[in-house]
């Protein structure tokens, strides 16, 4: 048996406002999806965020509908989950995995189905908040037992965990162990599977890069898996070839060399990459000088978008939370929370809500999900 765990495919997301980005997200799912008609798998499982929002334009649900189209034609079923991008405004409307459903998707939200001698079961996005309040081992295990059983079970989850996101919750709690294969969302960084008790833990990360964190790279794709038998799942990486961030440093001294060996690099790629560069300067020049100093050149147009971060010396101590550094920022966070807040339940809901306006690309996006998730605000 021969499956493939894909996750967080966000499709429709218009990374850095640009056109060609939401062709990439489309791509890289399209890829999976071509690998799994060449590879003839048994079935996919989706951990959830197949959107980017619960409001996809008529385009990006055109997309969706030509990529399970593909599968359809095949008999490739894929069963998915609600991610907390694509989870939809709850009673006001439909979520519009829905609307994929009559092409053939199975959203396996709080149920289970079964192919062949296989259980998936799934588990909506519930927010970090909310988790606190119920006890989810119990909530797994009731769902297990409400199947037939079957000599292999996989759980979907699209969740915050330990110790990926601090103020998650753990799997010795939560986990329940019943299952064979967890599978994980949300996560947008791919992890090597692990063992838990019984269970293989399993996150492939998204399939494009929402946000590009060189510090914490890894490689997008997904996973393919073949189970002989509950005890030997073999799990192999597939790499997506998705569009290239090049990352540059300069300091003052050293910018007309940095830009030169920027024009020396081998464009092979058929998509052009994003040039992000980062410098420290004591001087008062412009990100519009050094695009000028690029241009000048000729080579500005070997890139899809040039990303300029600036630092000015006596602005080093300066401290923003949302930017590329996140992982300082939280921990600077929690540090000021607990000076603060000497209430733990207070502490850690500020910091849930910190956390997720963190997730947010723009004002629009983060205003659309309180809009749309009232309760989260309500204790
Ligand atoms: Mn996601």
């Amino acid at each position: 048996m021969k499956f493939i765990h894909l996750s967080d495919t966000h499709l429709g997301y218009q990374h850095l406002g640009l056109e060609e980005r939401k062709r990439d997200f489309f791509d890289a799912f399209n890829y999976v999806v071509e690998y799994a008609l060449q590879e003839n798998v048994d079935f996919i499982i989706h951990t959830g965020d197949f959107f980017h929002t619960s409001r996809p334009s008529n385009e990006t649900l055109l997309e969706g509908i030509t990529l399970l189209k593909k599968l359809k034609e095949k008999r490739i079923p894929i069963y998915t989950i609600s991610g907390n991008h694509d989870r939809g405004s709850g009673t006001r409307d439909k979520s519009p995995l829905e609307i994929l459903k009559e092409l053939g998707l199975r959203i396996v939200d709080n149920s289970f189905e079964a192919f062949e001698d296989i259980n998936i079961f799934g588990l909506r996005h519930i927010h970090t908040v909310n988790l606190r309040k119920i006890d989810l081992n119990s909530v797994l295990q009731e769902l297990y037992e409400k199947a037939d059983k079957r000599p292999f079970n996989i759980l979907m989850l699209h969740l915050e965990f330990q110790p990926i996101f601090p103020s998650g919750i753990n799997f010795e709690s939560s986990i329940p162990e019943c299952f064979n294969y967890v599978g994980i969302g949300h996560y947008h960084q791919k992890q090597d599977p692990f063992k838990f008790k019984d269970s293989l833990i399993v996150y492939p990360g998204s399939t494009e890069y929402t946000q590009f964190n060189e510090k914490d790279y890894s490689e997008k794709g997904f996973y393919l898996i073949e189970i002989e038998n509950q005890n030997n799942i073999e799990y192999k990486f597939i790499p997506i070839p998705t569009r290239k961030f090049l990352t540059y440093r300069f300091k003052d001294e050293d910018l007309e060399a940095v830009i030169d060996s920027i024009g020396k690099i081998n464009f092979s790629d058929n998509k052009k990459p994003i040039l992000i560069l980062k410098g420290i300067t004591e001087k008062n020049f412009s990100k519009k000088d050094i695009i000028n100093l690029i241009e000048e050149r000729g080579f500005k147009d070997n890139f899809l978008h040039i990303s300029i971060n600036i630092e000015k010396v006596e602005n080093e101590y300066e401290f923003t939370f949302i930017g590329n550094d996140s992982e300082k920022s939280r921990i600077e966070i929690e540090k000021i929370l607990s000076e603060d807040i000497d209430e733990e339940n207070l502490r850690s809901k500020v910091l849930t809500v910190i956390n997720a306006i963190n997730s947010f690309e723009n004002m629009q996006e983060l205003e659309n999900y309180i809009n749309e998730n009232p309760e989260l605000f309500t204790v």
